[in-house]
């Protein structure tokens, strides 16, 4: 079976790497200005073509590259890992300058806590590329997920998302109330570094 993205692979790779650039443009500014980082690191992703084709049955569409690349959103994937929420907020306002880039879907599950604890700040970018998209249109447009958030809600989001596929373990309910717990005391450990930070100045 060829791969879903078909002759839209290189285009994906370039668009992920002009956002990782751009991010990277924006970390050597912050610390010319400040000595400081803007982020603690980045980590991104072309989503696989199995867990692509693995969506699109769950979704209910086609196995094709048009669905995998304007259906879903989520092909790139770059998640911005921060020390402070201040941090998290300041990288979101930088995104929003990006040229040639739109949010189009945002959601902030710090201020909006998920029921299961769970913490980020999600936004899906349509980036103006120079290469074809899957509709024909060159400039194309390609969609990128991006994930910000803390070290603390990061290490939370990966445990939990161990976990979740841990369908053997018993006492499910105690594990999820626990996992609850935990996402709030972490974020009240984020409370107070912040608090720390400001008082450092
Ligand atoms: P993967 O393998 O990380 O890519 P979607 O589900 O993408 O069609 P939705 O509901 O708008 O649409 O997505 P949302 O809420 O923005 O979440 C998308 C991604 O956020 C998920 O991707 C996870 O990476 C992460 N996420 C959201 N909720 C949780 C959560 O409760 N726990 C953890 N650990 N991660 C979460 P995928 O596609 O599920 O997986």
């Amino acid at each position: 079976m060829s791969n879903i993205y078909g002759e839209y692979e290189a285009a994906l790779e370039a668009v992920k790497n002009d956002i990782e650039a751009r991010l990277e443009k924006y970390q050597n500014d912050i610390y010319e200005k400040t000595h400081d980082k803007g982020y603690e690191h980045i980590s991104s992703r072309i989503k696989s073509d199995e867990s692509m084709r693995e969506k699109c049955i769950r979704k209910g569409v086609p196995e094709t590259a048009e669905s995998a690349l304007s259906v879903m959103k989520d092909a790139i994937g770059i998640r911005v890992i921060c020390s402070f929420v201040d941090d998290v907020y300041s990288v979101v306002e930088y995104v929003r300058s990006f040229k040639d880039c739109d949010i189009i879907k945002e959601k902030d599950y710090i201020k909006h806590t998920k029921p299961n604890g769970y913490r980020s700040y999600h936004m899906i970018l349509a980036v103006k590329s120079e290469y074809k998209d899957v509709l024909g249109n060159t400039p194309g447009i390609y969609y990128v997920e991006m994930q910000v958030r803390t070290i603390a809600m990061d290490t939370w989001a990966a445990l939990e998302h161990k976990m979740k596929y841990k369908k053997d373990i018993p006492n499910q309910e105690l594990l999820v109330s626990e996992l609850k717990r935990v996402a709030d005391e972490l974020a009240s450990c984020d409370l107070s570094m912040q608090t720390i930070r400001e008082l450092i100045g």
